[in-house]
Formats: structure tokens, C-alpha cells, sequence
């Protein structure tokens, strides 16, 4: 299937996923749980839920042994889109092409928004649901639990506020990337394959497809924001040269960005060699993910 389709039916998935859990809007705190719904649904390519079905359906699990991993991970990128656009981060007032949620309610909504989601996200995970079993349930908790706190998303995060307005090595922009994008993005490939009780051989070739990909995610990132225009980013385009953010085109000049790119992804895909035929749905999403527009 194509990636743009393959993408739809893993998002329409999700999408539903997240609808279920997220609590209706007219249950109190009213405001609070319209701010959920809204910063999370109707929006976004969902490729992180997207990576966790293509990875478990590669290894022979079935959707439903999936939808908790693939609920769980675009709920905490939910909450760190809410947190990072907030005027003490990022301070955007566009995501998915609409008000970021702090304009659309206002800050101390979208703080909650953002802890909320991150709650839910772990009560999601561990609840009982079918095929996972509690041992499964408490390990996809912890990866997805490091992924995004101070050695992965939030310490990246960190890392990338101390980074701006200093000169960077491409070391240390590598660095930043890995954590502050690369560890949800490499965590929902690994929790795809845990869902789906994944052997060893193909948990390294997974690990190794998930780390490249993650990094190339964000170097495109990187590179639409310099490229592109705002409304087809559905955010403000130039953010993070008039924000002054250590970036791998201004690091390293556009070219070379983008040839890393391409090579990360030649080694994205040659770690799915073990798959064989049932690596194509991952191979499509990553061929996706370097050479997409948006
Ligand atoms: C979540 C524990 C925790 C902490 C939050 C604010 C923060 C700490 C981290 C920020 C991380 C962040 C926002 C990184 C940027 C990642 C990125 C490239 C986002 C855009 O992802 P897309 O293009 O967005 O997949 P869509 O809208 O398509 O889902």
C-alpha cells in the first residue's frame, strides 16, 4: 500500500483509539477535557501510532494487541506539542493549522492539558487490554516512561534550551535530535515489536530501523522548517532560525542535512532486511518520513 494510505488507515485507527479514551467533552472539568480532545484529535500525520501498528503487523500482531501502544505514544507527543508550544518554550501560536491550544483556551489550561495527557497515556498502557499480558503491559509503561522523560524527550528538551543561540557541534545537534524527537519515534517502533512478543534477532533489526528513522524525523523536521511554508507545515514556518535554535541545516548547510537524511534512511532500511516481505509497510512510512513535504 501506498504511504500516504497506509498512513490514513494507521491514523483512522488511532484516531478511534484515542477518541475512546479521552473523556468526553461534557464530563467536568469541562474545559479541561474540551482541551484535550481538542489538542489531540482531528489532527496530525500520527506517524508515531503509525510506526508502533506497522511494526507489530510486521512481526504478526494484530491491531487490537496494538492500539494501547499506538494510543499511548501520540498521547505523550500530544502533551509535548501542548508544553513545547507554550510562551515559556517554543511560545508558537499555530499547530496542525489551527491556535495552539494556549491560544485556543489559555496557559494554565494547556499545562493541565499537557499533564493530563501524560497520565493518561500510562492508564491507557496498563489497563487490561486484550492479548497484552501484565508483564508485557508493565514493560511497554517503562520504555515508554524513559522514552520521554529526562534521559529521553523532556532531557532532550532541556538540552535543546541550554543549545540556543550557542555554536554547536554536529555532534552534539545528533545529541539533542536523539532525545528531543528520536526517543518517541525509535520507542514506538520498539513498543510495536513488544506488543507483538517480538524475538531477539528482530528486536535489534527493529532498534536499529527506529534509532535511524527517529533522527532522520527530526533532520527533515529541520530542514521543512527552512524549506516550506506555514500553511503547509500547519506551523509557523521559521520558527527555529528566528528563535535562533541550533538546527542541522544551520549546522551543517541544507545540502549536507539532507544528505544525512537520505543516508539515515538507506540504513532504516537496510535494517529491515530481516523482515523480509513483511518489513514493507515500515519501509513505506520511512521512505515517507525523509521525503515528505509536510
Ligand atoms: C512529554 C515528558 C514530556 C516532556 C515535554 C515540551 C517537551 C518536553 C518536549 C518537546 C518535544 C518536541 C515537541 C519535539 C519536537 C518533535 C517534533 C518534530 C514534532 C512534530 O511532529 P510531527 O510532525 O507532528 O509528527 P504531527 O502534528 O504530525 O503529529
Amino acid at each position: 500500500m501506498p504511504a500516504k494510505q497506509l498512513l490514513q488507515t494507521y491514523a483512522d485507527r488511532v484516531e478511534q483509539v484515542l477518541d475512546r479514551h479521552l473523556p468526553a467533552a461534557n464530563t467536568a472539568p469541562i474545559k479541561l477535557h474540551t482541551a484535550m480532545r481538542y489538542a489531540t484529535l482531528g489532527g496530525g500525520k500520527r506517524v508515531r501510532g503509525a510506526l508502533v501498528y506497522a511494526t507489530g503487523e510486521a512481526l504478526g500482531g494484530g491491531p487490537e494487541q496494538l492500539d494501547a501502544a499506538a494510543c499511548a505514544v501520540e498521547l505523550i507527543h500530544a502533551f509535548s506539542l501542548v508544553h513545547d508550544d507554550l510562551p515559556s518554550m517554543d511560545n508558537d501560536d499555530l499547530r496542525r493549522g489551527r491556535p495552539t491550544c494556549h491560544k485556543a483556551f489559555d496557559e494554565p489550561t494547556a499545562l493541565l492539558v499537557g499533564d493530563a495527557l501524560q497520565t493518561l497515556a500510562f492508564e491507557v498502557l496498563s489497563s487490561q487490554n486484550r492479548g497484552l499480558t501484565a508483564e508485557t503491559r508493565i514493560t511497554l509503561v517503562r520504555i515508554l516512561a524513559v522514552a520521554s522523560g529526562s534521559l529521553g524527550m523532556a532531557g532532550g528538551q532541556a538540552l535543546d534550551i541550554e543549545a540556543t543561540g550557542k555554536d554547536l557541534t554536529v555532534e552534539q545537534l545528533i545529541e539533542i535530535h536523539e532525545r528531543k524527537t528520536g526517543a518517541l519515534i525509535h520507542v514506538s517502533v520498539v513498543m510495536g515489536a513488544i506488543a507483538a512478543g517480538v524475538g531477539n534477532e528482530a528486536l535489534q533489526a527493529l532498534d536499529q530501523f527506529g534509532r535511524a528513522i527517529g533522527l532522520a524525523f527530526q533532520i527533515v523536521d529541520d530542514i521543512l522548517d527552512v524549506t516550506s511554508d506555514t500553511q503547509t507545515l500547519g506551523k509557523t514556518q521559521g520558527a527555529d532560525e528566528a528563535a535562533n535554535k541550533a538546527t542541522f541545516p544551520a549546522v551543517m548547510g541544507l545540502e549536507a542535512a539532507r544528505e544525512r537524511a537520505t543516508t539515515l534512511l538507506e540504513s532504516a532500511l537496510a535494517s529491515l532486511k530481516p523482515l523480509g516481505d513483511n518489513g514493507r509497510s515500515l519501509a513505506e512510512i520511512a521512505r515517507f518520513i525523509v521525503n515528505r513535504h509536510y
